[in-house]
């Protein structure tokens, strides 16, 4: 109805809203109190910190809601063309200070509440960081929701509501200990359950097919459960639009098993009813292995099928004729972890909505695009047939039918060519057949997409060789890139205003990254330079009080903040961080007083979370702590290094070490990382790279320069040769400096050892070096060497952080946003008309 309403009963419903449009302190003020009372039910006369953050983030809620059914009303007028963004994971990071930067409001929020008596800074600090993600994967998912918003693209995120994000780590005698996650204990202000926006979604059960080819499936039966939507809006930055991320939470079907009740088993069937609600417990901890639990698969089909319900929902309100679906509608596949959307929308086509087959083939691979993220081949999705015959059963019959089809054009164009079908077929093996979700992925799509150069071309020259061969247009890159506002807008509001006073432009570099270009020309002004170094003293302040605050330790401001954060993985190579701080303690123990003078102090921050089956990455934890322990306590040292490990790595915490840092390390081996994004953060934020040759830092070299990093090791290539050499060649060649490390933690300096970290580096010595720590060590403590001289020369260090920071607008995520824009989703902003413009 709401389509059709008059203008004259519009205009009406429009002043209606006017309670919450004052911008004015006293507006603000009562829509907070509002909430206070009404809301959460408190007195005004008395509420904390907490209730304040509570209520505030309500009535910035209540904009934002206005904001997205205004936007969402906008574009079901026009029928305009959306981009679905479909996620296992958003890893949104906290939501109050970047909604009311988005919106403008947080000058006007912060003297409003202060006004009360309340401190919005304090206010931000009481909200729960809502964490449904791993890593990188996860935190590019919200990055882009945030650049599609700010570019006025219509479009929606869908993903899963867990009851439980990725754990809290604790750290207990060098341990990492694994606390649940529930985010939601307090409730959670941003979300609006929409009870009125739920689907059905079925498991099991059997189908029946009948006519030739793929036939039209009949499935029945098996158990259905419902998805229900929880809705939270997206704003973007200086623009009314609003977008959604739409996450499903699983809730029992409607159908209650009468059967079982009837034989007086009520208890029982209440029981099966709640096994619905675990669909969507649990995020999986994982970041780089795969595991083929089942619950995982029916998490991934459970969001899928509901949203492509929901899609074509949509889809129907405006239109008929089916061929317009994928101009109308571009659905992004963040990983293969949402893969199987694409055989649902083909079920649906085929037997829900009788399309012929041809058609429906040609809705599907003109919807979906892939973006793949990793080159690990522990990594790569593989399903259990048999698995998937048991929870989809048509799904897999589709699979094999798409797959033979497939299989049949490339034995025409590729004849005796039986290697090439082997390896692109979506089914591996002959007795434990398994499912390769990123084969699925690849024929499905129009558009298939590496994260940055070096990655892209290494799917297209190895990892995806065969398909590129197949489809040489389809694959192209896609440099990831991280959102502005929070990374640098929000977490270091000392270099954001430095930036505006300096490029005398406002804001506007906010939403044109490359406008910061500008302030290269100052970085030998001595003017300039003092504030910025001001600015990064600021946060190393900021830092030092967190670190004092959360974890006990004192840490010198006039050090190098040295840091390594992201998730512990032997291909991440924090183990190698560890080895070359214990080599610089050893160096340090063996100098005199004159010599010690040159040494550069440091802190050494390491950070992130192993998932909790790596044996491996939980042991690296340990070494870390266990030589943090030795180092801090040693005197004798006088606080030359100072080893923090910086506990429960997330986005809040991100947001305070990514100013303070002034080297920041990303140092996979060659040919790992598929791009990395806190490089990013960091080079926008003045710290400078001590890196490899990996994802995203080869292109942060060519725009910054490489003279402005501390590049080393082995190029891709290099990687490829040692690993193909024996075990006794590397051996042979084990470095000197690596083998005292070793030897110094066998002989117990950092106290007892855990046997699995002895084994691992035993390994190496042996020369089993997979991640190449001995190839890259010599060039690595060099690097680091160059890093120490370069921060004795603080202009010269300076000058480069600046460069880094002007030059780093390629890696905005509005530029990445543009590009999937303009090459894979073939999209326009709309630009939809903010109602405060209009005369009331
Ligand atoms: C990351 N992948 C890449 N995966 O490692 C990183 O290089 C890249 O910058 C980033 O994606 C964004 O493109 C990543 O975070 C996961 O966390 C998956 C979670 C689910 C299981 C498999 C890994």
């Amino acid at each position: 109805a709401a389509l059709k309403v008059s203008e004259g009963t519009r205009e009406n419903l429009w002043s209606l809203m006017n309670s919450y449009q004052g911008r004015d302190s006293r507006s603000i003020q009562r829509s907070i109190v509002n909430h206070v009372e009404y809301t959460l039910g408190l007195t005004r006369f008395n509420f904390k910190d907490f209730n304040a953050y509570q209520a505030t983030s309500y009535s910035v809620r209540d904009r934002l809601i206005e904001q997205l059914n205004d936007s969402n009303e906008y574009f079901n007028s026009q029928n305009s063309k959306r981009v679905y963004y479909l996620s296992l994971e958003f890893l949104l990071g906290r939501m109050l200070q970047n909604s009311l930067v988005n919106i403008d409001m947080e000058k006007k929020y912060k003297d409003a509440l202060t006004d009360i008596g309340f401190k919005l800074e304090e206010i931000y600090e009481e909200e729960v960081d809502p964490a449904l993600g791993n890593g990188g994967l996860g935190r590019l998912a919200a990055c882009f929701l945030d650049s599609m918003a700010t570019l006025d693209i219509p479009a929606m995120g869908y993903g899963i509501r867990y009851d439980y994000g990725i754990f809290k780590q604790q750290i207990q005698d060098g341990y990492q200990v694994e606390q649940p996650d529930y985010w939601l204990a307090k409730g959670n202000p941003w979300e609006i359950e929409r009870p009125d926006v739920a689907y059905p979604v079925r498991f099991g059960g059997t189908f029946t097919k009948s006519g030739s080819g793929c036939g039209v499936g009949r499935w029945e039966g098996g158990e259905v459960v419902m998805a229900i939507a929880y809705d939270t809006p997206v704003p973007g930055f200086n623009t009314y639009n609003t977008n959604r991320l739409r996450l499903w939470r699983s809730r029992p079907g409607n159908e209650f098993d009468l059967q079982k009740f009837n034989d007086g088993q009520y208890d029982k069937s209440i029981m099966e009813r709640q096994r619905a609600e675990y669909i969507t417990s649990v995020l999986y901890p994982n970041d780089s292995t795969w595991e083929g639990k089942q619950l995982r698969l029916k998490q991934q089909y459970f969001f899928c099928c509901a949203t492509i319900q929901d899609i074509i929902k949509r889809f129907k309100l405006n239109n008929t004729n089916w061929n317009d679906f994928p101009k109308l509608n571009q659905i992004q596949l963040n990983d293969t972890h949402p893969a199987i959307a694409a055989i649902e929308l083909l079920r649906v086509l085929l037997d829900v909505e009788r399309l012929p087959y041809d058609q429906a083939w040609m809705i599907v691979t003109g919807t979906f695009g892939y973006t793949n993220h990793t080159v690990l081949p522990e990594a790569l999705e593989k399903w259990s047939v048999n698995m998937l015959q048991s929870l989809l059963p048509r799904h897999m019959d589709l699979i094999f039918f798409i797959n033979q089809i497939f299989l049949e054009e490339v034995k025409r164009r590729f004849p005796g060519d039986g290697r090439r079908l082997e390896v692109v077929s979506m089914i591996e093996g002959w007795e434990d057949k398994r499912v390769r979700m990123a084969n699925v992925a690849i024929v499905c799509s129009h558009h298939v997409n590496g994260v940055a150069a070096l990655h892209t071309q290494i799917l297209k020259a190895s990892v995806f060789k065969d398909f590129y061969e197949i489809f040489p247009d389809k694959f192209l890159n896609m440099t990831n890139g991280v959102t502005p506002r929070r990374w640098l807008y929000c977490c270091n509001p000392g270099l954001a205003q430095l930036i505006s006073d300096t490029i005398n432009n406002d804001d506007d570099w906010v939403t044109d990254m490359r406008m910061v270009e500008e302030i290269a020309a100052y970085a030998d002004e001595q003017g300039f330079v003092d504030k910025f170094k001001q600015v990064k003293v600021d946060c190393k302040k900021q830092l030092q009080h967190y670190i004092e605050k959360t974890q006990g330790i004192h840490i010198r401001l006039d050090a190098m903040y040295d840091v390594l954060v992201k998730r512990i993985h032997e291909y991440k190579r924090q183990l190698m961080d560890i080895l070359y701080i214990i080599h610089r303690y050893l160096q340090i123990l063996g100098m005199n007083e004159e010599q010690r003078r040159n040494v550069v102090p440091r802190v050494v921050f390491i950070g992130g979370k192993a998932a909790p089956g790596y044996k491996d990455a939980k042991g690296f934890i340990k070494l870390i702590n266990s030589v943090a322990d030795r180092i801090n306590n040693d005197k004798s040292i006088n606080d030359l290094i100072k080893v923090v490990f910086f506990k429960n790595y997330c986005v809040s915490n991100a947001q305070i070490i990514i100013p303070a840092a002034d080297l920041s390390q990303h140092i996979s081996t060659a040919g790992t990382e598929a791009s990395g994004t806190s490089n990013m953060k960091f080079t926008m934020n003045g710290a400078l790279i001590i890196g490899t040759m990996d994802g995203a830092n080869v292109e942060i070299a060519q725009e910054i320069g490489k003279e402005n990093m501390f590049v080393f090791g082995a190029d891709v290539h290099e990687v490829d040769r040692y690993r193909a050499q024996t075990d006794e060649y590397r051996k042979g060649r084990l470095d000197g400096r690596l083998r005292n490390a070793f030897r110094a933690i066998y002989e117990g300096k950092f106290g007892a050892l855990n046997d699995d970290i002895k084994g691992y580096l035993n390994r190496i010595e042996a020369g089993s070096d997979h991640y190449c720590l001995s190839l890259d060590f010599a060039s690595y403590v060099e690097a680091q060497e160059r890093a120490d001289r370069t921060y004795r020369d603080q202009a010269l260090w300076n000058k480069m952080a600046i460069i880094g920071i002007a030059k780093s607008g390629k890696f905005s995520s509005d530029r990445t946003i543009q590009e999937y824009c303009a090459q894979i989703w073939k999209i326009t902003p709309k630009r939809i008309p903010n109602p405060a413009d209009k005369p009331q």
